[in-house]
């Protein structure tokens, strides 16, 4: 997979790109990440990139053209056909499902947005789908951007150690997550569930699965009733 992210903060997405897992991804060739300068097709002398909105009003917008010319040059940097993916907080809602999705392509586009918002045309022209990661504001795309490689880069075939821990994951069967424990067997007063100590491995997996369910009910009762993933 090759993924561009077009941003007016590449040295925002050095560092989580360096460590664990998505480090190892790249090690392994099995995703390329590259870092694109909006600024960089600004033109001028002061580079502008943002403007005032036209009818007035508070912030600055994203104007088209850098982000355009910065779209055109990114997508010849390869022969791949790229899905097109805009940052913003009016997108459809990421989830594990499009995370799943996601992983699937050979290429994405990400292009995070920054001030009030983008020009209308870059959505328009560009033809690119939105995603919000979720009903908050940030300061730009760049920390939604970074969300979204993470969990598409951890779903690469080889990209985690041990394939099955993937498929156990809160969301992946729609479900948070059964309880895990680990060394040592007494913790502050606190017991390991017999269960698990019991070796009977059909047990364990019904106890799992049980508290899976108890857990998902208790905190997050709309994963039950939500039927599209
Ligand atoms: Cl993708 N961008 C911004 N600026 N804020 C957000 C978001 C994206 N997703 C949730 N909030």
């Amino acid at each position: 997979m090759r993924i561009d992210v077009l941003t007016l903060f590449p040295e925002m997405f050095e560092s989580p790109l360096r460590y664990s897992i998505v480090k190892r991804a790249q090690e392994q060739g099995l995703v390329e990440i590259a870092l694109t300068n909006i600024r960089d097709f600004a033109i001028g002398e002061y580079r502008k990139v943002d403007d005032k909105p036209y009818g007035g009003g508070p912030g600055m917008v994203m104007m088209p053209g850098p982000v355009f010319d910065g779209f055109e040059h990114v997508q010849s940097l390869s022969p791949e056909p790229a899905r097109v993916i805009l940052l913003t907080p009016q997108g459809t809602p990421f989830s594990q499902a499009k995370a799943a999705e996601l992983s699937e392509q050979d290429r994405l586009i990400l292009i995070a947005g920054r001030y009030e918002g983008f020009d209308e045309r870059i959505r328009i022209g560009l033809g690119a789908e939105q995603i919000s990661i979720g009903d908050y504001v940030l300061n730009g795309g760049e920390l939604a951007a970074m969300v979204v490689i993470d969990a598409v880069v951890r779903l690469l075939p080889g990209a985690l150690g041990d394939e099955d821990s993937a498929r156990d994951d809160s969301f992946s069967n729609g479900l948070l997550e059964y309880p895990h424990y680990t060394r040592p067997e007494v913790f502050r007063d606190m017991k390991v569930p017999d269960i698990l100590l019991s070796g009977d491995h059909g047990k364990i997996a019904q106890w799992r699965r049980e508290q899976a369910l108890e857990r998902t009910r208790r905190l997050r009762p709309d994963l039950l009733t939500r039927t599209e993933e």
